[in-house]
């Protein structure tokens, strides 16, 4: 089950420890074809909404709705509703909201990238996995002079000019002001993966969130209104979502042999997701279907797990300009362009396993992480309108 230092070097995986036996050709065949550590801008998958879909327009009209660098305006502005008391709002009709070329000044001092994988509550699977860049989003607040009055931060992006279309997020005005527990800052997005955020994707300037789930980085963002209110109102509360949900760790497989023969080892790969709970163990699980499992048991704790490898960084990260890390990259070291730690929270991690061989029969393949609590997977939380957690089953034949 272990990669050797060759193996790995051979598969531009990190060298492993040195006690690591090569790995079986089975095995590094499977990860060979692992996807790319950073996701090409067309392998993306897009979940937006709007019709038509606000990247889907033509240029002219792109460029007449502020959908373009050239044209972008962001307003920032008290809600007439439940007033924050701020001194210099930023709105059109005075010619003082944000333009793009505003947001570049903003970004020569205060410029962050951090990686992060986009993932959307309601589909589990993860979309993308970038390096976002952008402003903090609490340095256009400042501009605004806010006094007192202010609780929350409501935002959305173009929507066709149809408020039955607007998607809408909100936070606590201290996520904006401060980064808890390290985390990297929620930022105007201007740049993925090194590249400027193309329209596809919520440019020119989208919200990231760095902790949450893809529905709290609204795309193609034109207004942030500033308010009193308590509460939230992002549009995914009322589709019953947990909207305070930060990212879960999670496992799934890739790669999985889907019918083998008898006694022959079975190469199995996947990936997790490093949620805010960080991760120690990917574990794999199979168990034949003639075997009753025992009831009670829901999360399948009473299994005879066993530990996957957790492959480490790769050599090659995939979609960025030259195969390189760029600069100043939050959990990076600048020096090496090695992370500082691995796995790094918020972000994809792949892992791998050789299975024994087993006698003829229908089987049922599992795996599951132990976050750094030492919480299996779905624990601590289960349920899954805060996000997928559920533990994955594969199907899998042996027959000769
Ligand atoms: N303006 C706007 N922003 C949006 C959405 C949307 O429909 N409109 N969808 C959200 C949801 S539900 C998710 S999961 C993420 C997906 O981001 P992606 O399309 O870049 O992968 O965007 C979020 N931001
Ligand atoms: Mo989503």
């Amino acid at each position: 089950m272990r990669l050797g230092a060759a193996g790995a070097a051979a598969l531009g995986l990190w060298p492993l420890t040195a006690d690591a036996a090569p790995a079986a050709p089975e095995l590094s065949k499977a990860i060979e074809t692992l996807e790319p550590y950073f996701t090409p801008r067309e392998k993306f998958r897009d979940v937006s909404r709007g019709k038509p879909l606000p990247h889907s327009l033509p240029d002219e009209k792109k460029r007449a709705v502020g959908l373009t660098r050239e044209t972008w305006k962001l307003e920032v502005i008290s809600d007439p509703d439940n007033p924050a008391t701020l001194r210099s709002p930023l709105t059109q009709k005075d010619g003082t909201a944000l333009d793009f070329d505003g947001l570049m000044k903003l970004a020569e001092k205060h410029a962050v990238r951090f990686p992060k994988v986009m993932t959307c509550l309601n589909i589990g699977c993860p979309l993308g996995m970038g390096i976002w860049e952008g402003v903090p989003l609490r340095e256009v607040i400042w501009l605004t002079q806010p006094r007192e009055n202010l609780r929350r931060v409501f935002y959305h992006g173009y929507h066709n000019d149809d408020p039955q279309q607007m998607f809408r997020s909100s936070l606590p005005i201290s996520r904006v002001l401060e980064d808890p527990f390290d985390l990297p800052p929620v930022i105007l997005c201007y740049k993925l993966n090194g590249q400027w955020l193309d329209s596809e994707r919520g440019g020119p300037v989208r919200v990231v969130v760095p902790e949450a789930y893809g529905f709290k980085s609204i795309k193609w963002l034109t207004q942030v209104v500033l308010t009193n209110l308590y509460h939230a109102n992002d549009t995914y509360a009322e589709g019953n979502n947990d909207i305070d949900s930060w990212l879960k760790t999670f496992a799934a497989t890739i790669s999985v042999p889907r019918e083998v023969k008898p006694g022959e080892p079975m190469p199995v790969t996947g990936y997790a997701q490093v949620g805010l709970a960080g991760l120690s163990k990917v574990q794999v699980w199979i168990q034949s279907n003639a075997v009753e499992r025992p009831t009670g048991d829901p999360h399948f704790t009473t299994a005879p797990w066993t530990d996957a490898e957790i492959l480490a960084p790769p050599k090659h990260w995939g979609a960025l300009p030259d195969g390189k890390i760029p600069a100043n990259t939050l959990g990076f070291d600048d020096a090496t362009g090695q992370p500082r730690t691995w796995p790094m929270r918020l972000a994809k991690v792949h892992w791998a396993a050789l299975l024994p061989g087993l006698p003829a029969g229908e089987y049922t393949l599992r795996c599951r992480t132990i976050d750094e609590k030492g919480n299996a997977q779905p624990m601590p939380r289960p349920f899954q309108k805060s996000g997928n957690a559920a533990i994955e089953s594969v199907d899998l034949t042996v027959k000769s």
